[in-house]
């Protein structure tokens, strides 16, 4: 276990003078402009790397499993990646298109990928010395990328920090958690300082329980301090609802943007988001790892920026300091896509129309684009009506392009000759700020239920993902769903139709699940809940009718559930 070097002073001092830890509330908001620069660049590039490479397994997880722990913290010893370059990753970043770049400059592991004031378990101990923050940084300017740093508050290495490995499998017999907070305070000082000013700080590991919100809150509150700019994201506190991402009490837990992880976020403007998600399928570099294709990349990005998100995508370097030229190529095939279509993903925002099977759309000025991925079986692409004229339209893919449209839809007709594999890209002008137009589903299947695109709300979703609200069982797409939290046994879903409706029959698409027992199909008159319907299981799919109702809003009111109900699609139809 190397020294940590003049560390128990400076951080004994740190602690007194970081007096008190805590903050009432984190309503603190990121810079305006700050914010607004990093989603117009809407793709970065995450690195994951350290000595880890060397063996080929997974950064902080694979110690004490697939690699002894000693093993693992020795692995610095023989670190000399002299093949390092940190103009061609800053270049290979620039030719992908992306516009910032995050790189773990400590990771659970606790090994610092800088020579650091508070700890020799860093580069400067290792053959290779040099300070590949710095040179990072520097190249990062250079080709005009914004540089970010990500930082793990769990160090399963460090002997303040109580924990030793996943999941606390193994807890530290001394340990010093207001020691440790210094150091990491000090620490992310130190990369402002020397580094900065940082774009964002990504933080990780905030999980496990040790880290509190106050130490959170308290690092976000002193972070901004000493660079008001910085990008915080919502690791850094205790709100983040596990891989989905998303903040719960962002008044209380701070954080500047959610953090879907390896999923694409759901369709939400209200706050930032970033998906992020690997090339490959390991974070770290692994020999022959799985590497995504050039079609689910793009459409990655694609949904993302749809859905008005930004995409960090990841890349591990070699231990020799080299990033797969199989991966380089697969960026650059990114960048070409980009060269061409760029200008419908940066400085976008997410919709009009929403993400869904069909595709996804992105919107700037009085600009729609539309990214079609997938056709219906027959016909035009039917989208809901606009509340604007489209004054232009245009393929920017090549080929032919149809536009009709009336008082519901509008209908776009492209020859299947003229449609590419990865998106059709097709540009609107319309007749006002396409932002101001209310977002909207798009179904490629029309069932024709009443129900399709109309608000929605639910008892429960779960963990609160967008990726599973009520609005998934009414978008006519067999592939999304409405989910509940695990342990539910009883769960309502609830449309407003915007008017009354004479309704007779429904469908319920439960697929495979087939955890409901007993369910109601209910309508709303006056103030009370009325039963049209009432059965036991749904099964794979169930079609049923009724005597005709006529109302406003109704609801699948599930009574009993062996476990959290989850429902794909849930159609209801008027009375012919
Ligand atoms: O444990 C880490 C993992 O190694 C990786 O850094 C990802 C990237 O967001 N975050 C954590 C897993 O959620």
């Amino acid at each position: 276990m190397l020294v940590f070097k003049k560390s128990v002073m400076v951080c004994l001092l740190s602690v007194l003078v970081s007096g008190c830890l805590a903050v009432e509330s984190s309503d603190t908001s990121p810079d305006t402009a700050a914010m607004k620069r990093w989603q117009d660049m809407r793709f970065g590039m995450f690195i994951h790397w350290g000595p880890v490479a060397l063996k080929g397994t997974e950064i902080g997880w694979s110690r004490g499993k697939q690699v002894p722990t000693e093993e693992y913290d020795r692995l610095y010893e023989q670190f000399n990646p002299i093949e390092f370059n940190a103009d061609e990753w800053a270049q290979t970043a620039a030719d992908a298109g992306m516009k910032y770049l995050v790189i773990t400059a400590k990771h659970h592991d606790g090994f610092c990928l800088w020579p650091s004031a508070y700890t020799d378990y860093d580069i400067a101990s290792t053959p290779f010395k040099r300070d590949v923050i710095s040179e990072l940084a520097r190249a990062c300017k250079k080709h005009d990328i914004l540089f970010c740093t990500y930082y793990s508050v769990c160090d399963w290495y460090h002997p303040d920090y109580p924990l030793g490995s996943p999941a606390g499998r193994s807890q530290k017999a001394e340990h010093n958690m207001d020691r440790y907070y210094a150091y990491l305070k000090n620490q992310t000082k130190e990369l402002i300082d020397n580094y900065g000013p940082l774009g964002l700080m990504w933080f990780d590991g905030e999980w496990e329980k040790p880290w509190t919100r106050d130490y959170g809150n308290g690092l976000y509150t002193y972070l901004k301090d000493i660079q008001p700019t910085l990008l915080i994201n919502n690791r850094v506190s205790k709100g983040r609802h596990g891989m989905a991402g998303t903040t719960k009490q962002s008044h209380l837990n701070a954080g500047d943007f959610d953090t879907p992880e390896q999923r694409i976020g759901g369709f939400n403007r209200k706050r930032p988001w970033e998906t992020c998600m690997t090339i490959c399928r390991q974070w770290a570099w692994k020999p022959n790892d799985n590497m995504k294709s050039l079609k689910e990349c793009i459409q990655t990005l694609l949904y993302t920026v749809g859905g008005d998100g930004n995409l960090l995508f990841n890349v591990g370097p070699m231990s020799d300091g080299r990033i797969e030229s199989r991966q380089v190529e697969r960026l650059k095939e990114m960048g070409d896509w980009l060269e061409q279509h760029g200008d419908t993903v940066y400085g976008t925002r997410g919709g009009p129309f929403k993400p869904g099977k069909w595709g996804a759309s992105t919107c700037k000025d009085n600009k729609i684009n539309l990214f079609v991925m997938n056709w219906p079986k027959e016909g035009p692409l039917q989208m809901p009506a606009l509340p604007m004229k489209i004054v232009k339209s245009e393929i920017k893919t090549g080929g032919q392009l149809r536009i009709s449209s009336n008082e519901e839809t509008i209908d776009i007709h492209v020859p299947v000759k003229d449609r590419r594999e990865i998106a059709t890209v097709i540009e609107l002008t319309v007749g006002g700020q396409a932002f101001e137009i209310a977002p909207a589903d798009v179904a490629l299947y029309k069932s024709g239920s009443v129900a399709f695109g109309k608000p929605a709300k639910a008892s429960n979703v779960f963990q609160n993902s967008e990726q599973y609200v009520p609005a998934k069982a009414l978008d006519d797409d067999a592939e999304t769903r409405w989910a509940t939290d695990a342990g539910t046994k009883e769960a309502w879903l609830e449309v407003d139709l915007g008017k009354d409706m004479t309704i007779d029959r429904a469908m319920i698409h439960e697929g495979d699940w087939n955890r409901v027992r007993k369910f109601e199909l209910q309508y709303k008159s006056g103030s009370q809940w009325k039963t049209a319907y009432t059965d036991s299981t749904i099964g794979a799919e169930k079609q049923f009718e009724f005597s005709p109702v006529t109302a406003r809003y109704f609801r699948l009111n599930i009574l009993q559930a062996i476990e959290g109900p989850t429902i794909w699609e849930f159609q209801i139809f008027e009375s012919k």
